[in-house]
């Protein structure tokens, strides 16, 4: 960690909820270890937020496990970066709090992915899920964060987490770092193999329309030969050509090649070359990703010791913060002795 004193924070989490896609690595942990080489980086597993849609208990456990293993498996490394779980650092649930006396329910109310997971889980509209954003917003608080990767998705919470630094420190002083957005380079939206005018989701009932982390070289290409491409034989990007379009984004997405280069390496060939081709390229990277992280997977006891230690750096980092809070809004301190 030499220099760690001139390198930016950066905090990035993921919520252990489940199965990831190639759409996920490509957005974010792909990043990942370069982050940590150029940034003071802060990497949580972001369970308190997982819990704002219904979980089995045991799916969560297991889920943070995966994650975990998965964090290590794409070589983020415990000596250099802060690896921990939400949950094993109370401030974030302190922080959140106080933040929450200056957030206004419009505001939240607003926001387009609660209104979104709304509809999708109408029969669990809880105030865990409303007041999401502001959680995030201690994440990145706390640690007096510099630089925040976010994707498409998650830019209105960033803005929020800004201006709930501004609202604070406008009225109480100089207290959070007003966190900058890191544009991750862009990959292009990664669609449904099968229905490729749709996101690739995780969530999506039909199997065949994601590439899951967990999914071996076997069924990655059986996925890549069936996904839907249309009836002429142009291997090229065109908004006329979303199933194409979507396999060269993702071929040239995990070959590093740009969409002209690979458009130049398939002009003549059939779709079903091709095919096999994006499932081999993805297949590459993918499939000893996965037999790594199932390798740690293997020792618990090694992930629960990662755990441990992040979360007392985390701990140590985070508690400076939330006592400056506290005494800048007027709590008591513990007295001494
Ligand atoms: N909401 C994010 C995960 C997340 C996060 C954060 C990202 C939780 N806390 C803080 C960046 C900074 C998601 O689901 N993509």
């Amino acid at each position: 960690m030499e220099n760690m004193e001139e390198k930016k924070v950066l905090f990035s989490a993921i919520q252990p909820s489940g199965i990831l896609t190639i759409g996920n690595y490509l957005g974010a942990l792909k990043n990942f270890k370069k982050l940590q080489d150029e940034y003071k980086s802060i990497f949580s597993l972001a369970d308190l937020h997982t819990l704002t849609v219904r979980q089995v208990p045991a799916d969560l456990k297991k889920n943070t496990y995966e994650l975990a293993a998965l964090y290590l498996a794409c070589g983020l490394d415990p000596e250099r970066s802060v690896i921990f779980a939400q949950s094993h650092v109370p401030a974030h649930a302190e922080l959140t709090w106080i933040l929450n006396t200056v957030t206004y329910p419009g505001e939240l109310s607003r926001m387009t992915q609660f209104k979104d997971k709304s509809i999708k889980h109408e029969d669990n509209i809880n105030m865990a899920l409303m007041d999401y954003p502001v959680l995030m917003a201690a994440d990145i608080l706390l640690y007096q964060t510099e630089l925040v990767p976010v994707g498409e998705d998650q830019k209105q919470h960033l803005e929020l987490s800004r201006d709930l630094a501004e609202r604070f420190n406008n009225r109480f002083g100089e207290t959070f770092k007003v966190p900058e957005p890191y544009i991750t380079p862009s990959v292009g939206r990664i669609r449904s193999l099968t229905e490729p005018e749709k996101k690739m989701s995780k969530s999506d009932a039909n199997e065949n329309g994601y590439i899951s982390i967990n999914d071996d070289k076997d069924a990655i290409i059986r996925k890549f030969k069936r996904a839907v491409t249309d009836s002429d034989n142009k291997i090229v990007v065109s908004p006329e050509k979303p199933g194409i379009t979507n396999l060269i984004n993702i071929y040239s997405a995990f070959t590093g090649k740009n969409a002209k280069e690979t458009e130049l390496e398939f002009e003549g060939k059939l779709y079903g070359e091709f095919k096999l081709k994006v499932g081999e390229a993805v297949a590459d990277v993918i499939d000893p990703l996965r037999l790594e992280k199932n390798k740690y997977l293997q020792d618990k006891d090694y992930l629960d010791s990662v755990l441990k230690r992040g979360a007392e750096t985390a701990q140590y980092l985070a508690n400076k913060t939330l006592r400056k809070v506290y005494k800048k809004v007027g709590l008591l301190p513990i007295a001494r002795g």
